[in-house]
């Protein structure tokens, strides 16, 4: 193949009939619209893709698995608003980067999965080409667009769309398809430059009506026992303090969702994260700001939400479809949560009513109660260290470092530490998401990394770890703060169980015994160390934040701590067979 980083000096040299080609084009039009980094895996066709970007200055972050460098560019997305970029190979490094496509449209992060393709002509025809796969079909269905580019100067309107798809409106994953062909077509650089288009105003404001914003307050005002859940959709807004001034003028309590924590602190006075189930179920107007209510909220019905009493919502949310997605919605207010919030402030005038006392009395008692019980829990300095004890440790890490990123996976590892760790600063708290997916711990820690120059901390289940493990060779590679702590409990949920049928083989949710999974980024020349208590946990864990060096702690963990899925066992459908028996 053709060295195109070669080729660009000596077409640079020439200023008379100066040709490129669309490798160029590709990179000029992904600078010229600001994107500056590339998460990918190398291969044919689009190794001097990759190398031509780092030519050119671009960061490309060369990834062990085509999934973990397709998380890294989809949480790139959910920090930065920009669509983060994903390069992969045809079709076995497409279906494995396709995966983390899927997910950044199902959590609505931004996202472009570029892949190259083997050639169309013997695709349509199947006549089985080196990694032959009609890409662009499989892909549409599972990201929010899909397009494929044919000719050079048709590569600055495809990258402008996919952007524009990408961010606008309900942000999402779009797959773009760029056969090799297409990447050595040659063509006029003076046309091919004016062929680029940097795209002007990506995600526009999109406005709520008058009437809308005056009938959500209308309710809101009325309201004995008011609630605003924020969701990630509202830490990805970057309306902080938008947000901020709607919650502290109202007076009203707010319970963050998983990745919205942080946009106010988890210790505001006026955060119900402690008295979750209390406020869920007593409420009686909720305003949801990008949240939706799927599974993560009991779909807003049922006993959660202390059905038969009834519940009245108001929604915010810059998709007009996820309206009345699972109950009716009594107040809708369509718009980007920036401009809807403001909205809402404005037509708040200059006096709000506190919301009644006894609510807000009543959710008081309850937080101090729960963290109360929890506190005991946390301080306890059990050897083995059970969840608790390990996440007391790491609890005090985030009070001290509140600008350090949290990456969080596991089942256990994940709800617990959900519901311990606090968080002070908005987008600090990075984890499974919508789908509750594994494997997306390093690809996240090392994305963050990069995007934000923050240390990361990632708290990994040792299964969830095991999706993604081998990018630790990436972290060693670039030299990232990244510090990994891997919950070693022996297993899924549990290190304890045993097969049923009593044969040798083990059990299917148990791991090796006492692995050291430390021993794994020694390998490739980090930091791995071994601690049992939960203050040899916290010592680890500083002297890796203070020296940014590549670090992987494993905690070992009582292997009979867990519970069956964590905190969602209820989801899991038992074998009544295995029950009788
Ligand atoms: P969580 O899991 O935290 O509850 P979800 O992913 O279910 O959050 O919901 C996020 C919602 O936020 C989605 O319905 C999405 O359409 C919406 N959203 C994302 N970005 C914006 C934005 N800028 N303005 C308004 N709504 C947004
Ligand atoms: N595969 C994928 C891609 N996502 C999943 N969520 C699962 C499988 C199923 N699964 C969970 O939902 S949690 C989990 C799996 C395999 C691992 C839990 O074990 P862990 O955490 O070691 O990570 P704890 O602390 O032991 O509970
Ligand atoms: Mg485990």
């Amino acid at each position: 193949m053709a060295d195109a980083a070669v080729r660009e000096k000596s077409t640079t040299a020439e200023p008379e009939g100066e040709l490129t080609d669309g490798f160029h084009l590709v990179i000029d039009a992904l600078r010229l619209n600001g994107i500056n980094t590339i998460y990918g895996v190398p291969g044919i066709p689009i190794t001097d893709l990759g190398r031509l970007a780092q030519a050119r200055g671009m960061r490309v972050i060369s990834f062990r698995h085509e999934q973990n460098a397709g998380y890294a560019a989809s949480i790139a997305g959910f920090l930065t608003r920009q669509p983060g970029v994903c390069l992969t190979v045809s079709a076995p490094g497409f279906l494995n980067g396709l995966t983390a496509l899927a997910n950044a449209t199902t959590n609505c992060f931004p996202m472009i999965l570029i892949s190259g393709s083997s050639e169309r002509e013997i695709v349509d025809l199947q006549q089985g080409d080196y990694e032959e796969m009609d890409q662009l079909a499989v892909a549409k269905p599972l990201c929010k667009a899909a397009f494929r580019i044919l000719n050079a100067q048709d590569i600055g309107i495809g990258v402008a769309r996919a952007i524009r798809a990408a961010v606008s409106g309900r942000p999402g994953g779009v797959y773009l398809d760029l056969p090799a062909k297409l990447l050595s077509q040659v063509m006029d650089a003076e046309a091919g430059r004016k062929s680029l288009v940097k795209v002007v105003d990506p995600a526009p404001a999109q406005i709520p009506a008058p009437s809308a914003v005056k009938r959500a307050l209308d309710l809101l005002r009325g309201a004995k026992r008011p609630l605003i859940i924020l969701g990630k959709g509202a830490a990805y807004a970057q309306a902080d303090a938008a947000i901020r001034t709607l919650i502290e003028k109202t007076g009203i309590p707010f319970l963050p969702m998983s990745m919205a924590k942080g946009i106010l602190p988890d210790t505001h006075p006026q955060c119900a994260g402690a008295a979750r189930s209390t406020v869920l179920k007593d409420s009686d107007v909720v305003m949801l700001i990008g949240a939706r209510l799927n599974w993560l909220l009991s779909h807003g019905k049922g006993k959660t939400w202390g059905e038969p009493h009834s519940k009245t919502f108001i929604q915010i949310d810059i998709e007009p479809k996820e309206i009345d997605s699972n109950v009716g919605i009594a107040a809708p207010v369509v718009g980007d949560i920036g401009s809807c919030v403001s909205a809402l402030v404005d037509a708040m005038g200059g006096s709000w009513p506190a919301p009644p006392s006894d609510w807000t009395d009543a959710i008081k008692a309850k937080k101090e109660e729960n963290i109360a019980k929890m506190a005991s829990r946390l301080m306890r300095n059990a050897v083995p260290m059970d969840f608790h004890s390990a996440l007391g440790a790491l609890r005090s890490v985030i009070k001290e470092r509140p600008d350090a990123i949290l990456v969080n996976e596991g089942a256990n590892t994940l709800d617990l530490a959900r519901g311990v760790i606090d968080m002070y600063q908005p987008r600090k708290r990075l984890d499974v998401g919508t789908w509750g997916v594994m494997g997306i711990g390093m690809g996240f820690a090392i994305a963050a990394a990069i995007e934000t120059g923050k240390p990361v901390l990632a708290v990994e289940g040792d299964s969830a770890f095991g999706f993604c493990g081998m990018e630790v060779e990436t972290i060693c590679r670039y030299n990232l703060p990244v510090c990994v702590v891997v919950f070693n409990n022996n297993g899924i949920y549990r290190g304890t169980d045993v097969n049923p049928g009593g044969g040798s083989d083990p059990a299917t949710t148990a791991f090796v015994k006492d692995a050291r999974y430390d021993r794994i980024i020694e390998a490739f020349g980090g930091v791995g160390v071994h601690v049992t208590t939960p203050d040899e946990l916290k010592r680890a864990v500083d002297t890796a934040m203070n020296s940014r060096r590549p670090t992987l702690i494993n905690a070992v963990i009582d292997p009979a701590a867990g519970t069956e899925s964590g905190r969602i066992g209820k989801l899991n459908p038992q074998s009544m067979v295995r029950k009788k028996t």
